[in-house]
């Protein structure tokens, strides 16, 4: 029977109950009949809130708590739609608004319920140690590697485009751990990180020609991890020969790395941006297919990927020869087909989509859109692409902004007349949290 009593709506992103959500439920249910809205995977992940149980798993947590009348899914972060839906009297939410993502949803809040006169309630967020010790150890643990290393396969379900932004240190790793934009419609953020031979060695003033080694790389690795969550995507090079490269997936995978990109070149590499402008050789299918092979049947897990990476578009070898190398490449193991151009133009790169998806629905597509840099992420994944790799825009921001300052300060001999672009000395001394 319907009640005729007022409806009171909050949403739960996450995978614990604890004293703040069982005080909310408890205030709530002073204003009438509470619905809880449970967020769907793909938002809680928009949301910087990886969700470490299933959406059904999570409802039948909420559903465990007394008092609630009834538990939907909200599809949404923004409250439109729900809304619309279940027209509530009441949304009641913690006064925890302080990040840009909550300031940006309290708005779509409020401007909701303004249509049609419902009201907010704003509760005093509960903040006691145990419920700040659960929130903490909810974020460490998505660090750890057993569930870091799986989240890459687990994105692939849950995102239509795993956005993937290049990191090169500690430093990079946090801006893609952190930077998220909020505005009237939407919150976003980067779902993983890339690990680009090109920004790893530029960074160590070293050319891209496999010099920076193994050792080395992955110390890159390790402070990336020390302070992210995000799901790691490694440019293995040519992933040196067979032999070698078993031992690199068995570390990578022991590190909670998610996946190993390895190109089918053989002997001395170079940046495939330079095209043929530069002497560089494809491997022969066969051989790069046993080191494919080697690297799948060396990994323990299952959750690790080693996507292949096909250069015959780089290096003019044509479509028909990119074709057969994925066909080719899978069949050997590969968990995914990276496909690159360096066109500035995306035509070829669609064309492979558009061929390859004709044969085969299911195997992840990556691409790189550094040069055909003006298609959209929607655009690619409607020609098939499951992961979109931003590979170098952070460092080639960072390098002309230090390059200026250095240059101010020769030309002044004196700091002043840069001080206004730079990062504020309170927000630099502040800019890292302490544990
Ligand atoms: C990298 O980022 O190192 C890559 C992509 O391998 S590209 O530079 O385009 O070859
Ligand atoms: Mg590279």
């Amino acid at each position: 029977m319907k009640s005729d009593k007022p409806i009171v709506y909050t949403c739960f992103c996450t995978d614990v109950i604890h004293d703040g959500h069982l005080n909310l439920i408890n205030e709530a249910k002073k204003y009438g009949d509470v619905i809880v809205g449970v967020l769907c995977d793909s938002e809680m992940v928009k949301y910087n809130k990886f969700p470490l149980k299933s959406t059904k798993e999570r409802v039948e947590l909420v559903k465990s708590i007394p008092d609630i009348k009834e538990v939907v899914i909200q599809n949404k972060v923004m409250y439109d739609d729900i809304v619309k839906e279940l027209r509530p009297d009441y949304i009641i939410h913690g006064d925890n608004w302080a990040e840009d993502s909550m300031k940006a949803i309290r708005k779509n809040i409020l401007k909701v319920l303004d249509e049609y006169g419902g009201e907010l309630i704003e509760v005093p967020y509960t903040f006691n140690p145990k419920v700040q010790k659960i929130d903490r150890q909810m974020r460490e643990q998505l660090a750890m590697p057993e569930l870091r290393r799986k989240r890459l396969r687990q994105l692939l379900d849950m995102v239509p485009v795993v956005k993937t932004i290049e990191v090169h240190s500690g430093l990079t790793g946090l801006i893609a751990e952190k930077t998220v934009i909020a505005d009237d419609e939407h919150v976003d953020q980067f779902e993983a990180m890339w690990i680009s031979s090109l920004c790893d060695s530029t960074e160590k003033g070293k050319p891209d020609i496999e010099l920076v080694d193994m050792t080395s790389r992955f110390r890159t690795i390790n402070d990336i991890m020390e302070v992210t969550t995000k799901p790691i995507i490694f440019d293995g090079d040519t992933g040196g020969i067979a032999e070698h490269f078993v031992y690199t997936v068995r570390s990578l995978e022991r590190m909670g790395v998610s996946a190993v990109i390895i190109e089918d070149k053989i002997g001395l590499k170079k940046n495939s941006l330079f095209g043929t402008e530069v002497e560089q050789t494809q491997d022969d299918i066969e051989h790069f297919c046993e080191k494919i092979a080697a690297g799948k049947n060396a990994q323990l897990s299952d959750d690790f990927m080693i996507i292949a990476r096909i250069e015959s578009l780089i290096l003019e070898q044509g479509m028909e020869d990119a074709l057969k190398r994925a066909f080719a490449f899978r069949d050997a193991g590969a968990d995914g087909i990276m496909i690159h151009s360096r066109r500035k133009e995306p035509d070829e790169i669609l064309e492979f989509c558009d061929k390859f998806r004709e044969k085969d629905s299911e195997t992840p597509i990556v691409v790189v859109p550094s040069s055909f840099n003006t298609i959209t992420e929607d655009e690619l994944k409607e020609h098939g692409v499951n992961i979109v790799i931003y590979a170098n825009q952070l460092l080639r921001a960072a390098f002309p902004a230090m390059q200026n300052a250095a240059k101010s300060i020769l030309k002044h001999h004196r700091a002043h007349e840069i001080d206004e672009e730079l990062l504020s000395i309170k927000d630099i001394i502040t800019l890292i949290d302490e544990l």
